[in-house]
């Protein structure tokens, strides 16, 4: 592929930040507050607007309902779209609440299971007012301990459920099904894997597509490989990047295994990646928030820029030929090629600096922040968590 095209490619590369990666998070341990850190869905959005300013490729912020929840949401769109940004998936919550002990959708009490669809409707609602066109679903249900409740009953319920909730989108809304394969649910899942997506996605009809998530798998899952599927059955709604030594780790996409990250983006360079979201979904735990989102967003460039430069050409040569290791070293040319000169020259092309993260922590946004918001030391930064 010529420069230009694959710089072409690269401009039109658009990546969602989640709200939720902005704040203080942490572990069932401990949260450690970060100095600036953004307290509310309005500092939220504006670092979210931070990060669009830097990057030039972040138009979009998702919220996860009810932590961003607001009382006027076309008050909340125009502040977004005051600082350059709009709305992008709306991600109901449905395991922050007592009720949902065993469950949301698969709960075994009826009451619980409407109080759960309802939430989803609402989320509908809330995404028509802030002009989203994504609802992403993740589901925590499932169970403990075999016997805790009957697993064919609870898919029923999963299928019933989601179908009340489809039948509540407008036209033009996608629902998209997340999958993991455990936690918090240390038996089953009700949700566990793509298949399991696939197939209720298929039941439900064109406007459910599968959410991956790229922390959501056992370990030795060939990820990329269930991408290249869902995109030739056009099931791929969109990503949850991040990215993961153990578990579902949710630390900075590509910062454990770029070389996935690459084959991953590769299947989207090869096919239509048309209607795709790209999302990020991670909790910055010991590090700035702002400075990691940026990193982030660089580092699924960095992968794109590499698999748009693998010689496809020569390598379905290879392949027809069966030299094995032939077609292998044409993927390992376009991964060893250092691409920050030509991703230097795109981010210039959109009138942005060469390198973000470097123009975030020159530009003492963090000490800034930290002042404004009242949470210069760890000490403030404690009290306000
Ligand atoms: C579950 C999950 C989910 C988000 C939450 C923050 O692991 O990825 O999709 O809502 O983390
Ligand atoms: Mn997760």
């Amino acid at each position: 592929m010529d420069e230009a095209t694959v710089v072409a490619r690269l401009r039109a590369l658009e990546i969602e930040t989640p709200s939720w990666g902005y704040g203080n998070s942490g572990t069932r341990f401990h949260v450690y507050p970060w100095p600036g850190a953004a307290r509310d869905v309005h500092e939220r959005i504006a670092d979210a607007a931070l990060v669009h300013r830097l990057t030039g490729c972040c138009p979009s912020v998702a919220l996860h309902i009810p932590w961003d929840a607001v009382d006027d949401y076309g008050d909340l769109r125009a502040f977004a779209e005051g600082h350059g940004i709009r709305i992008g998936a709306i991600n109901p919550n449905l395991f922050g609440d007592d009720a949902y002990r065993l469950g949301s959708i698969c709960h075994p009490d009826v009451e619980v299971r409407r109080a759960a669809i309802r939430q989803c409707l609402e989320c509908v609602e809330i995404g028509k007012e802030l002009g989203s066109s994504l609802v992403s679903l993740w589901l925590a249900d499932g169970t403990n301990y075999p016997g805790q409740d009957d697993l064919r009953a609870r898919h029923g319920r999963l299928v019933d459920g989601l179908e009340e909730v489809y039948a509540g989108l407008p036209p033009g809304m996608r629902l998209l099904v997340k999958y993991k394969f455990f936690e918090p649910a240390f038996y089953s899942t009700d949700l566990p894997d793509w298949g399991t997506a696939a197939l209720v996605c298929r039941g439900l009809g064109p406007q459910a597509q599968v959410l991956v998530d790229t922390g959501h798998h056992p370990q030795g899952t060939n990820i990329e490989q269930i991408v290249a599927l869902l995109l030739g059955e056009g099931l791929l709604g969109g990503f949850h990047f991040n990215n993961r030594k153990y578990a579902d780790d949710d630390l900075i996409v590509g910062s454990v295994d770029p070389f996935e990250l690459f084959r991953i983006m590769r299947e989207i360079a090869l096919g239509d990646s048309t209607g795709v979201a790209f999302m990020i979904d991670q909790a910055h735990n010991v590090e700035g928030k702002i400075d990691a989102m940026i990193q982030s967003v660089m580092n699924i460039q960095t992968a794109y820029a590499k698999a748009l430069l693998v010689d496809e050409e020569r390598l379905a040569e290879a392949q027809a030929a069966g030299d094995v290791l032939g077609a292998h070293r044409f993927l390992l040319d376009a991964f060893e090629t250092d691409v920050r000169p030509l991703l230097a020259r795109m981010r210039e092309e959109l009138g942005v600096t060469r390198d973000p993260v470097e123009a975030f922590r020159a530009g003492g946004y963090t000490a800034r922040l930290a002042e404004e918001r009242g949470t210069a030391s760890v000490e403030s930064a404690y009290e306000r968590t």
